[in-house]
């Protein structure tokens, strides 16, 4: 049963979004993810929602690019949390996925993150920590990952500063 539920809004989305997977295999934390799109398969988009809520999934992760509905779709159909990923490649270079993703009416909210890659590992971060609220080995191996993150900041400091000198 999947925790979290990856949508991207179509296969041309894979390289920029599968960095979420790399995050939440490493994280131990299941997942689905599959194509859908809000415009191209909208009954599909609703459909998942519903199976997947009702085998139990806890956050939505969509990620599309261009007039970037997915997002706003999904969350219009559930309350669980829903993390959005804006997806450059246009001549508007993702501003147009941004601000489709990020500006959602009062009520709806789509936690909208990075664009690409960088907001696909933060949006597996995000659903994580969400988790991680109900899971506390889940928040444990995060706190060692934060611990990880910070002696490579401090061995890197050092090596610079030893480079440098
Ligand atoms: C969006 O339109 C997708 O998420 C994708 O980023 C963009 C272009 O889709 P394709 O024409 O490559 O399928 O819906």
């Amino acid at each position: 049963m999947p925790q979290v539920v990856i949508l991207m809004g179509s296969k041309s989305d894979e390289e920029k979004i599968s960095p979420c997977v790399d995050v939440l295999r490493h994280l131990k934390v299941s997942y689905v993810m599959t194509v859908c799109s809000a415009h191209r398969t909208p009954e599909r988009t609703v459909e998942l929602v519903r199976q997947y809520e009702a085998d139990g999934a806890r956050v939505f992760v969509c990620a599309a690019g261009m007039a970037a509905h997915l997002a706003g779709a999904v969350a219009a159909r559930t309350l669980r949390p829903v993390i959005g990923i804006p997806v450059s490649g246009t001549a508007l270079c993702g501003m147009d996925a941004l601000f489709s993703t990020v500006q959602m009416p009062p009520g709806y909210p789509v936690a909208t993150v990075a664009l690409d890659k960088a907001g696909a590992r933060n949006a597996a971060w995000l659903a994580a920590q969400i988790l991680a609220l109900s899971d506390p080995e889940l928040e444990a191996r995060l706190m060692e990952e934060r611990a990880a993150m910070s002696l490579d900041v401090t061995r890197s400091g050092e090596e610079i500063r030893q480079k440098y000198a």
